[in-house]
């Protein structure tokens, strides 16, 4: 049986490096930049490494008045002046320092050390973090972030759900941070005396989630031994103590293709190794962790074995192949081998074998009230054999509930830009722009509440508006997806070329989309908030109708396994899928539908975003690449962040406060009382303030109704003079007290 089962995962491996299931061949895995950070030298592109360093060196050259402390900055908006360069540096700086976190604005951002730290996460530092008065004054930490929002749910006036969004590129460290924050809830807000075993049942079906989900939804890629290969947003649910009372998982778009095919050096979900008792890609991760946390979530022992064997079948399935049929009428024949793993497949999933032989081979059509049964070609068999396959496991992964009282927790996985890039990428990267929107709408609309308060003009603030994109990709009647959808609707003979022709056609005036002449695959190319990225249309519409053929439907619900049985009992709609019919659901209208749910949720929440960094492409250990760490600065519009954090002038002084902090830095004019200065500047506010601040800084500044608005960068500033003035008036008061001594 190992053998057997040894033999599937590496023939699966055989197959995605010479074909994937639309024919083309591909090399998924092997990572490109984002163009932004490249230039096309006599049609080659090159790296920007040179122009890189120079404007580094430009920027950071007047940054860098004291390099010394460059890693005392806890917040980049302190960072002066506020550019790629100076931001790396700082970062740098601090990751040398083994700091890993510093607040950018209103963002987290986390260095991956890719090493443990175990003192940095340690049960004291938890409750450090959450005893404290003001956690906020300590170093930055995610365990703030996870203070503000345990603070928050619980309002003063009412409870307000939180939700804390991490993003990041692969193997950055968004499901570590994310696991770190459910172990932090699990240990603030389950210490209860009353309700012990109830408590404690809840922080570890907290806990025992992610071990399960990880065996599941996780794999071995290039660039991450432990990647996710699903989106999820856990939601945690307290009571009106703060304490946890219980946990669901919202997950979106499964990389289900991955149950039948793999990029070269990758692996198929761990769950399978495990089953196969195979050496596992990551230690921690073996299958008596994951029965034990399947026990803990009450799976018992009879729906583990019915799990265990759905994925046996799978396994067995996957060693299936047919060969030509001996007369074109007939339907495929099997290979000799192949019979004894189709029975194996059909015991383990208790089907008949006859069924399922006839299901992978046969289409059963309609015309009328009359039923016709067509044979299917050899490649038809081996495209409904991995179907049935990925349909089952992801059926068999996904398991949805909701609460209405939350902290959320958001882990999605990261832009994405391959080599060759599919429909998969589109619907990644499709997510990434809703939630970059997200981050920039909420962000300013927060800002933009106190400033009208206060009577300011908020359109100082610029930002990258992605609506365009976001219209590209997504809207009616006329973008990608609804002329993708058009195409399967349809239900007419795929033309790649034909599609790239008419996107040409119908959305060529938005100026998001773009094609490389000198390419002769039909494609496109988006420009996207983090980088442009070129996808590849050939296989798009087969992945977008994604049909399950009726007749795998009817036998997976004639399956005399209960389970089974269950997941495939409302499966109407796939099998209606698969006729064409235009009620059909294809993937992207699915996956637009989850992702405004979750939008919706995400509106309805307080967001707290981290942004999860890597510093190098090896995982090594307090390894800094400059340009990995500038690349994703730029993907996650970083500086843009911070400037939008500083030009949102997070310093807020009542003007009397103010000028008797600040009033000697000037003339005799502002020595006045500030009682008196209250009263004559209130009214001519505008006037007053520049006399403070040099012309350079004045766009620091601004005055609202009744305080002035600062940059931190600026009030250090202020500070500095203050001191520099403080410390001349001292030293003449010294020399006058001299000469008269
Ligand atoms: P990802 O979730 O962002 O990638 P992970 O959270 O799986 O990335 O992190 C990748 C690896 O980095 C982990 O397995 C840890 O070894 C290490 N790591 C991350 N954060 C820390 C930390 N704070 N301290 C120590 N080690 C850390 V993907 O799921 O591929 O997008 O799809
Ligand atoms: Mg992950």
């Amino acid at each position: 049986m190992a053998d057997v089962q040894l033999k599937l995962l590496l023939r699966n491996k055989d197959i995605s490096t010479v074909n994937s299931s639309d024919g083309t061949s591909r090399s998924l895995g092997k990572t490109e930049k984002p163009n932004r950070l490249k230039e096309k030298v006599n049609g080659v592109t090159k790296p920007l490494r040179k122009s890189l360093n120079d404007s580094l060196e430009a920027d950071v050259r007047d940054f860098l008045v004291n390099e010394a402390e460059l890693h005392t900055y806890d917040d980049l908006t302190k960072v002066n002046p506020v550019t790629p360069a100076t931001v790396l540096k700082c970062l740098q700086a601090r990751y040398s320092a083994k700091v890993f976190y510093t607040h950018a604005g209103c963002t987290l951002v986390a260095l991956n050390p890719f090493q443990p730290i175990p003192h940095l996460y340690s049960l004291d530092v938890m409750r450090e973090y959450h005893s404290a008065p003001q956690p906020q004054e300590f170093k930055p930490h995610i365990f703030i972030v996870a203070e503000e929002a345990y603070r928050n749910v619980q309002g003063q006036v009412e409870p307000m759900n939180q939700s804390l969004v991490v993003s990041g590129e692969s193997g950055a460290g968004k499901t570590w941070t994310s696991r770190c924050l459910m172990k932090y809830y699990a240990t603030v807000a389950s210490s209860s005396q009353r309700c012990q075993d109830t408590a404690e049942k809840i922080e570890r079906r907290v806990l025992d989630s992610n071990p399960l989900m990880e065996a599941f939804g996780n794999a071995c890629t290039l660039r991450n031994n432990n990647s996710s290969r699903f989106g999820k947003y856990i939601q945690l649910q307290l009571n009106s103590s703060q304490l946890l009372v219980g946990a669901s998982v919202q997950t979106y778009l499964l990389e289900k293709t991955r149950v039948a095919f793999q990029a070269p050096n990758e692996r198929n979900f761990h769950i399978f190794y495990q089953v196969q008792d195979e050496t596992t890609c990551i230690s921690e991760d073996s299958l008596p962790e994951t029965v034990e946390a399947m026990m803990n979530l009450g799976i018992d022992e009879g729906r583990q074995t019915q799990i265990f064997k759905i994925l046996a079948a799978l396994l067995q399935l996957g060693n299936v192949d047919f060969i030509l049929a001996s007369e074109e009428a007939q339907p495929c024949d099997l290979h000799e081998q192949s019979k004894g793993f189709l029975q194996n497949t059909a015991d383990l999933l208790q089907v008949s074998v006859e069924e399922l032989q006839s299901s992978l081979s046969v289409r059963t059509l309609r015309a009328g009230k009359q039923e016709l049964v067509k044979p299917c070609s050899q490649s038809e068999c081996g495209v409904r054999r991995d179907c049935l396959a990925k349909a089952v496991y992801a059926r068999m992964s996904a398991e949805n509930t909701s609460w209405c009282n939350f902290i959320g927790l958001l882990d999605v996985y990261g832009f994405e830009c391959f080599l060759l890039n599919s429909l998969e990428q589109l619907c990644i990267n499709y997510a990434n722009e809703k939630l970059q929107q997200h981050f920039v709408a909420h962000y300013l609309k927060a800002q933009q509440e106190e400033y009208v308060a206060e009577g300011l003009q908020w359109s100082f603030i610029q930002y990258q508006d992605n609506q365009r994109c976001l219209d590209l990709i997504e809207s009616s009647p006329c973008s990608i997806f609804s002329l993708l959808n058009e195409e399967c609707r349809l239900n007419r003979a795929w033309d790649a070329q034909k599609f790239c022709v008419r996107l040409q056609k119908d959305l060529s005036e938005n100026p998001k989309i773009s094609w490389d002449r000198f390419s002769s695959e039909p494609h496109f190319i988006v420009a996207h908030y983090a980088g442009s990225v070129s996808y590849q249309i050939q296989g798009m519409m087969d992945k977008n109708q994604d049909p399950v053929p009726p007749e795998l439907i009817r036998l997976l619900r004639n399956s005399h396994d209960s389970l089974l049985h269950s997941l495939f009992a409302d499966a109407e709609q796939e099998s209606e899928g698969a006729r064409g019919h235009s009620k059909a659901l294809t993937v992207v209208s699915k996956f637009k539908n989850s992702l405004e749910s979750l939008m919706k949720i995400l509106y309805s929440t307080t967001p707290h975003y981290t942004r999860c960094i890597k510093p190098n492409p090896d995982c090594r250990p307090l390894t800094f690449r400059q340009e990995e760490v500038i690349a994703q600065l730029e993907a996650c519009g970083i500086v843009e962040t911070i400037n939008i954090s500083a030009a949102g002038f997070p310093v807020r002084i009542p003007y009397g406060s103010f000028l008797q902090r600040y009033g000697l830095i000037g003339g005799e004019r502002r020595e006045k009382k500030p009682e008196a200065i209250e009263q004559t500047v209130l009214g001519s506010a505008v006037e007053m303030i520049p006399s403070f601040v040099p012309e350079d800084l004045r766009h620091m500044v601004h005055c609202g109704r009744t305080k002035v608005f600062l940059t931190h960068c600026l009030l250090e500033k202020l500070e500095e003079q203050r001191n520099r003035v403080r410390s001349q008036k001292a030293f003449c008061i010294q020399c006058c007290w001299s000469r008269y001594q």
